[in-house]
């Protein structure tokens, strides 16, 4: 037992640990947590030296590391229902983007909303996602695609991990789309990232990680690699919105620069999964978009467990091709539509998901020493969790070693 005062004592938990192939369910026992970190864990009921602050009893629930939705588009102001009726009535996603809709009609509200509105519209959706368990997210920008709009939503992204029990880590994604004013210009609004945008979220701290979108209606590898150049001069990650309605060799270029992950897959071939693996970088697993945009191309899972690449998965929340805010729904589709383990899936919300933000030292899993976000969940086993279709099975949820209401 350590030495350090223990402010929270969890007891009577079922400690779940997943490797690639399951996941393990200790007997119950308990988790001491001093600080913000996990102090102690072990079996049956504690012997404890030192002054316990609080105590829990879990009476045999699932306690699990705190989820990670490690890449979400959550501050946008408005929503894209109409153009999901559009959908259904035949119109394809690449159409309706063509035409003017899409990303770039969430960009205009997202221009218009004050900074006040922004941060309103999106905490809703934030709050959400901590009512199902995730303890840490990826914010991007991508909806304001000028100086000052990618700024204010940077800057929402930051005051709501400021405001709220979540830890929020940024990617600017001003190679989104092309924004209205340079249409038919792609080459100068990419100088405008490189020379103006970027530059600027990095000085003053807004950015985390660097993302772009290289797809036939997004940017071309030649331009995605020229942001790439710029994240590297400023000393920040990348990771790519990749291969998910056309093979772009995305992947296999996020490689090249260490990306901590490529992300969507659908159309990934071999030499980019080998190229992902060499690098370490993650393939994030998105099925809320396939699902929500009816894809039938499914992304080579078997070739990425071939070649060791770590899956993750996560929500991809935005209102054009998965507005969810639920993460453990994910973990169902990623099951139900790709195939992938229980275990695999929840390795995809936990540890894989935190070494995509580059987090997996202090997150991702419910060891010694590791930060104390943690989830208790009503389940009599891990499969559960992927096996209910938007279920509330979770019970409680601690971010940084403290708990805080499910409202
Ligand atoms: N791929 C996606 O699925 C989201 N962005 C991207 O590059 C969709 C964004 C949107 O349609 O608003
Ligand atoms: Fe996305």
């Amino acid at each position: 037992m350590s030495a350090a005062p223990i402010d929270l004592l969890i007891r009577n938990a079922r400690v779940v640990a997943c490797d690639d192939a399951s996941c393990a369910v200790a007997p119950r026992g308990f988790i001491a947590i001093a600080g913000d970190r996990i102090a102690a864990i072990g079996a049956g009921d504690p012997t404890l030296g030192e002054p316990v602050r609080d105590e829990i009893d879990a009476d045999g629930a699932l306690l699990t590391p705190g989820l990670i939705d490690c890449h979400t588009h959550l501050v946008y102001a408005g929503n894209r229902a109409r153009e999901f009726e559009m959908r259904l009535q035949g119109a394809s996603y690449e159409s309706i983007a063509r035409a003017g809709g899409g990303i770039v009609s969430t960009v205009r509200q997202t221009r218009e909303a004050d900074e006040d509105t922004l941060f309103a519209e999106s905490a809703v959706r934030l709050q959400s996602l901590m009512r199902h368990g995730v303890t840490t997210v990826e914010i991007k920008s991508g909806y304001g695609l000028s100086l000052e709009a990618e700024l204010k939503s940077l800057r929402v992204a930051r005051s709501l991990g400021e405001r709220f029990p979540i830890d929020v880590r940024t990617s600017l994604l001003a190679a989104h789309a092309l924004p209205p004013e340079f249409a038919g210009r792609p080459d100068d609004y990419i100088d405008e990232i490189v020379q103006r945008i970027l530059p600027q979220a990095a000085r003053l701290g807004l950015a985390d990680a660097v993302d772009g979108f290289c797809d036939t209606i997004g940017f071309t590898p030649a331009q995605t690699r020229r942001v790439f150049e710029a994240a590297r001069a400023h000393g920040l990650p990348v990771k790519l919105h990749a291969e998910q309605l056309s093979n772009q060799h995305g992947a296999a270029l996020a490689a090249e620069f260490g990306a901590l992950s490529a992300d969507h897959l659908e159309h990934l071939d071999e030499d980019g999964a080998i190229a992902m693996a060499r690098a370490g970088t993650v393939a994030v697993l998105l099925p809320g978009a396939y699902y929500f945009l009816r894809d039938s191309h499914l992304p080579p899972i078997e070739l990425l467990r071939r070649h060791g690449v770590a899956m993750a998965v996560s929500t991809d929340c935005n209102p054009g091709t998965s507005p969810t805010t639920h993460l453990p729904l994910m973990l169902n589709m990623a099951c139900t539509l790709f195939r992938l383990t229980p275990a695999e899936a929840l390795l995809g919300v936990t540890r894989h998901a935190a070494q995509a933000l580059g987090l997996q030292a202090t997150h991702g899993t419910v060891e010694l020493g590791k930060v104390a976000d943690l989830c208790l969940w009503d389940v009599d086993q891990p499969a559960a969790l992927a096996y209910e279709i938007a279920g509330g099975a979770l019970r409680a949820r601690f971010k940084n070693g403290v708990q805080h209401p499910l409202q």
